[in-house]
């Protein structure tokens, strides 16, 4: 017990003499007067109190974290604690080895101006960055807010905001970099080439809960640009919206990815545009990448040019229950295929989708799109191939399981396309059952399920005649099993549509 206690009372002591905790105030009484004078004088498990102020630097950036695991927060918040670079120089620079344990907290980082990193710069290094605000920083090569190089830095409730780069990455900029951005909002930045929000080259970076918003790019990837030889990137439950890709050959209102295999799940890509001219792939273009898309949503993107929802190239995603809804393009408003892009789309609705040419879908050089168990409704084209246009000369779209209703003029033509049985054409996309299927390509008469509408599901029907609480026989679903369902059964006697 003794011993206990007196090794209790060792680490104690230990620990306390170790670590120490510093004051930094720019104006009032503290240890230090200036960051960086609290930094150099810190050790690994320290933790230097930032008071409100704006503090300001001199030389190449206003602070150092010099490889040491020290803790650096504000005491009352990043509105009222900035670390300013004057336009002069950078704000933060980790680029000796930091680790996760050297966290910083609290701060706006704004006014930065370098060549590249302006606001913060990460090297070699792995820092921790939580609820800061980086914002209203230049670069004149690229990479405004936040530039990283072997960096697996974690940036948590962070925002990147107003940052300006001539070149690529307007916010972020990222090469060989396994970073983690969670909860964090990067928004209104401006690349004078790819990646309006984010330009990411090589990175296996993860994001969840992020929105990216209201960037802009000249060149390609608005919101953000991705490439690198199949490196997986994972983005979960992000937010892409109003995001533009403005100059004459860009591409990817939302998203550009170039040779990458990212997974998105549960993301929604919305009212972005691509409009400079020709350009393609208002939510994402896929170029040469093995994207795997689940539960996303791609609505109301617009592109001057081709796929107003998905630009594909040269390449083979997979889409399982995603939602292509309201995009617009003069070539496949929905999807556009160019190629040998095989496309699979699984359990996908497309919906509301126009163009001059292929409202939905549209496939051109030997692309293989395959829809299997999707629902294309609404569509409409201004010329050909309301749901799905197959362009050219060995184009082969392919549909199973699929139903099509309302898509205008047709919901599948052109060159070619395969039917791999299970399809369903309806006119209408009445729905009375509300499962989100054209009642016409259900069958809903069949109450018994044999597949023909016969004298049994009348008998069916009559078991349950007056019940308030049947939704299988109440087949319009007016709250009682009467005399309307029994009629409906009578409309449609006979085999059923598939
Ligand atoms: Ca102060
Ligand atoms: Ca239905
Ligand atoms: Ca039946
Ligand atoms: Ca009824």
């Amino acid at each position: 017990m003794y011993d206990r206690l007196a090794m209790t009372f060792f680490v104690l002591t230990a620990s306390s003499a170790g670590a120490a905790t510093w004051t930094v105030d720019d104006d009032g009484p503290a240890d230090y007067d200036n960051i960086q004078a609290a930094i150099t004088a810190a050790s690994d498990g320290d933790v230097i109190n930032v008071l409100p102020g704006t503090y300001v630097g001199s030389g190449d950036q206003v602070v150092d974290m010099l490889g040491k695991d020290i803790t650096l927060r504000s005491t009352e918040g990043a509105d009222v604690t900035i670390i300013d670079g004057s336009f002069a120089r950078r704000g933060v620079v980790c680029d000796s080895g930091e680790s996760l344990a050297t966290i910083i907290e609290g701060f706006t980082i704004r006014n930065g101006l370098a060549g590249q990193a302006a606001g913060f710069l990460g090297i070699n290094s792995a820092p921790t960055v939580r609820d800061c605000r980086i914002e209203n920083c230049n670069a004149t090569t690229s990479g405004a807010g936040i530039a990283l190089n072997d960096c697996p830095a974690l940036f948590e409730r962070c925002t990147i905001t107003g940052n300006h780069s001539a070149g690529s990455g307007g916010g972020v900029l990222m090469s060989f970099s396994h970073a983690t951005f969670m909860d964090c909002t990067i928004t209104s930045n401006h690349s004078g080439a790819n990646g309006g929000g984010i330009w990411a080259d090589q990175c296996e970076f993860s994001m969840a809960d992020c929105v990216l918003s209201q960037n802009s790019a000249v060149s390609d990837g608005a919101g953000l640009f991705m490439s690198g030889h199949f490196v997986e990137p994972s983005l979960e439950r992000c937010t892409f919206s109003g995001n533009a890709a403005t100059g004459w050959w860009a591409d990817g209102g939302g998203i550009y990815t170039y040779e990458c295999k990212p997974f998105l799940t549960d993301c929604i890509i919305t009212d972005n545009t691509v409009g400079g001219g020709n350009g393609r792939g208002g939510a994402i273009a896929c170029y040469n990448s093995h994207a795997m898309l689940t539960g996303c949503m791609l609505s109301d993107n617009v592109v001057t040019g081709a796929g107003g929802g998905l630009w594909i190239y040269e390449c083979d995603p997979s889409l399982a229950a995603c939602t292509i809804e309201g995009n617009e393009a003069v070539n496949g408003g929905g999807v556009y295929c160019e190629d040998h892009a095989d496309a699979i789309l699984e359990a996908c609705r497309i919906s509301g989708n126009q163009a001059v040419n292929g409202g939905g879908v549209m496939c051109i050089q030997f692309s293989r799109p395959h829809m299997v168990a999707c629902l294309l409704e609404d569509n409409t084209a201004e010329q050909n191939g309301g749901g799905v246009w197959s362009s050219t000369n060995g184009c082969n779209p392919a549909a199973s399981h699929s139903s099509f209703c309302h898509n205008l003029p047709t919901h599948i033509d052109g060159w070619a396309w395969q039917d791999l049985g299970g399809n369903c054409f309806a006119d209408t996309c009445v729905d009375i059952n509300g499962d989100g299927l054209p009642d016409e390509c259900q069958c809903l008469s069949d109450i018994d399920g044999d597949g023909a509408v016969t004298i049994d599901d009348i008998l069916a029907l009559l078991s349950k005649w007056g019940c308030t609480d049947c939704p299988e026989e109440d087949l319009n679903a007016d709250g009682i099993v009467d005399i309307d369902d029994l009629l409906a059964i009578m409309a449609n006697w006979g085999n059923c549509p598939v």
